[in-house]
């Protein structure tokens, strides 16, 4: 019972409403962590197989190997190869979604959608060596779509974005021949490379693993932020609030959970709608209120401002506060348990893609062929069950944080450079000078091993202590958001002089909030930025920078930080690392992978000793201040 004793979390309206859930005796997924405890070890470590009906095979002291020979160096890797496949597929499955809704859009097959952003479209258009000419928008999307939808399934050649990368990055890739070639075909290379009595040496291994999570960080989470962008919008600088407290007693509360904006913008134009106003009237509801949990929250965050109630750990709070009408979830970090816990209060849970069912809750299939429809019939729903609520029942945490959010790499460009001269040349410059001493992108889960937010906030506060600038997205972003850390206020609080005087002179705060877990192909686009602007060396390996998931749990960090580190970026996790039961594994990410990519993993669960080890590898980085002034 280790946790009964520790703090849950550091966030203190999850507090709040853990005593009501131990009063209640509601099962939350930190009960659920007790219960599975003592964790297996074997699993932990990653040194259990189940690839074949000879296994399951574990090794320890009493073998050595697996029944068909693997070595604990083998059954690691593969295992953690699948993670990055299973990483990688997620994040692009949901590009290949928005690059089909995209193709739509242009071809003026679905109504609702449009391009927002032709600014974007036609940088995109560039990229892609598509020629603009007099052509009219929509053709040029139709291009564009055509040739990012067809990145998924292609076969040979390289995948069209990595020519974004710097070009010594793209040289070192070719060098080791992990260019990736087609996103599906990376992620169906390492299920057949892991399947029993294939690949079985793990530097060939983690090399697919490099070229899978790639095709991730550079294709299919990249299609997904560019496409999104020119869909809804490219975010810009906004204030918002973040925390349960943004539920409203006295309206109608929607919250969505999930990851694919091509729901979430359909909701929020249709609770936007009179009809549906009207409704919330009429069943005595002020109004609709419209919030998001983890990367939804995100994306709505980022182009509307919407509030957000929290994130990964905040899923079954929400509902515990008895105050939601509907939990509209699609794909994703969505957990089994919303559906016995909302079966406690009022609170509907609708599922909408055909992708995820959970048993239990209510089935509304969302059609991107008419969108709206589905969004307004799934509102209807949610307003037409306010009358349901128990006022009884209701206890919202009066806590909310505000924030500035809404940091593309685009708007970076600009807040630093002005409008006509966007440019990351202050920053370099202010890096070159010392004033910061480098980049750290913090990202990521919450886990239930961990103290919620804690370890998130300890090295961030950490790292802008030292006059580190830190970019960041996903649960660890909105773990920031409810400290009150993505204010430019909390530079003078928490961030060190030079740091303090960048934020207080450009306006913004220590901690860029850079959006959802896809994303984080922004911070990639920041990194090549900083190293084409000129000053701090010629590759992402180069740059005094650090990335860090201290809270982690889902497969995509994984892959998230293995495209990090394959893009030359030290990259440390907290929390548990599965390949700590082989040494071979050990020595080839902790150590030898940076002789090849320039970039290694640590494991630090200590978030102090991680962002000081952070820190350290800033320092020691050519372009860093510290060698230069
Ligand atoms: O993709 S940070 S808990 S919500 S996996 Fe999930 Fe982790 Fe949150 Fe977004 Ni990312
Ligand atoms: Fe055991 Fe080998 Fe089968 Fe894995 S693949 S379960 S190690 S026999």
């Amino acid at each position: 019972m280790e946790k009964a004793t520790t703090k849950r979390s550091a966030d203190p309206a999850a507090c709040e409403l853990l005593t009501r859930c131990s009063e209640e005796k509601l099962v939350l997924s930190w009960d659920r962590y007790e219960a599975q405890q003592p964790s297996c070890g074997f699993g932990a470590q990653g040194i259990c197989c189940r690839l074949c009906a000879m296994g399951p095979c574990r090794i320890g002291k009493k073998a050595q190997a697996g029944v068909c020979g693997a070595t604990a160096d083998t059954i690691a890797a593969r295992n953690f190869a699948r993670m990055i496949a299973a990483g990688t597929a997620a994040h692009s499955d949901h590009g290949r979604s928005v690059a089909e809704v995209f193709l739509l859009t242009a071809e003026g097959k679905i109504p609702g959608y449009e391009i927002k952003d032709e600014q974007k479209l036609y940088q995109l258009a560039l990229d892609l060596e598509i020629e603009i000419g007099k052509k009219p928008v929509k053709e040029i999307a139709l291009e564009v779509g055509k040739k990012l939808l067809a990145e998924f399934g292609r076969q040979e050649g390289e995948l069209r974005f990595i020519k974004r990368a710097p070009l010594k990055r793209q040289e070192i890739w070719r060098k080791l021949g992990i260019t990736p070639r087609g996103i599906d075909r990376e992620v169906v290379e390492i299920m057949h490379r892991t399947n029993m009595g294939v690949d079985q040496d793990i530097d060939n291994l983690m090399l697919q693993g490099s070229r899978c999570a790639l095709a991730d960080g550079w294709g299919g989470s990249m299609i997904a932020t560019e496409l999104q962008d020119v869909m809804f919008g490219t975010p810009v600088p906004r204030t918002s609030a973040a925390n349960l407290g943004v539920l409203r007693e006295d309206e109608v509360n929607i919250v969505i959970h999930g990851h694919e904006p091509l729901l979430s913008e359909m909701i929020v134009a249709a609770s936007r709608s009179q009809e549906m106003r009207e409704l919330a009237r009429k069943v005595g509801a002020r109004g609709i209120n419209l919030t998001g949990i983890c990367c939804t929250a995100n994306e709505m965050l980022m182009r509307h401002g919407i509030p957000i109630a929290g994130n990964f750990l905040h899923q079954e709070l929400a509902i515990v506060t008895g105050a939601v009408e509907a939990m509209i979830v699609d794909v994703q970090c969505i957990m089994q348990g919303l559906a016995e816990l909302s079966q406690c209060f009022h609170t509907k849970l609708i599922t909408t893609s055909s992708k995820a069912k959970i048993t239990g809750a209510l089935h509304l299939e969302f059609d991107e062929h008419d969108a709206l429809k589905t969004a307004r019939k799934i509102v209807q729903t949610a307003v037409e069950n306010f009358p349901n609520r128990r006022k009884a029942r209701v206890c919202i945490p009066d806590k909310t944080c505000g924030m500035v959010v809404g940091f593309s790499h685009e708007t970076i460009n600009y807040l630093l450079g002005g409008m006509f001269r966007a440019s990351y040349k202050p920053l370099n410059d202010n890096i070159i000078n010392g004033r910061i001493r480098g980049i750290a992108g913090v990202v990521g889960c919450n886990n239930p091993r961990v103290e919620q937010d804690s370890a998130h906030l300890a090295m961030v506060r950490e790292l802008i202590k030292n006059d580190v600038i830190v970019l960041s997205t996903g649960c660890g972003a909105l773990a920031c958001g409810k400290a009150g850390l993505l204010t430019p206020e909390s530079a003078r609080e928490f961030a060190g002089p030079g740091l303090a005087e960048i934020c207080e002179t450009v306006g913004i705060p220590p901690v860029l909030h850079m959006g959802s877990c896809v994303d984080n192909s922004r911070i990639l686009m920041a990194a090549t930025a900083v190293v084409k602007q000129g000053g701090l060396g010629d590759d992402i390996s180069d740059l005094p920078a650090a990335g860090a998931a201290p809270e982690w749990m889902s497969e995509k960090a994984i892959s998230i930080g293995q495209y990090f580190v394959a893009s030359g970026v030290f990259t440390v996790f907290g929390v548990t690392f599965p390949i700590t039961g082989s040494q071979g594994m050990k020595d080839l990410l902790f150590e030898r992978m940076e002789k090849s990519l320039g970039g290694k993993w640590a494991f630090e669960p200590d978030p102090i000793k991680a962002a000081q080890i952070m820190i350290e590898h800033i320092d020691k980085n050519p372009g860093n201040g510290c060698f230069t002034t």
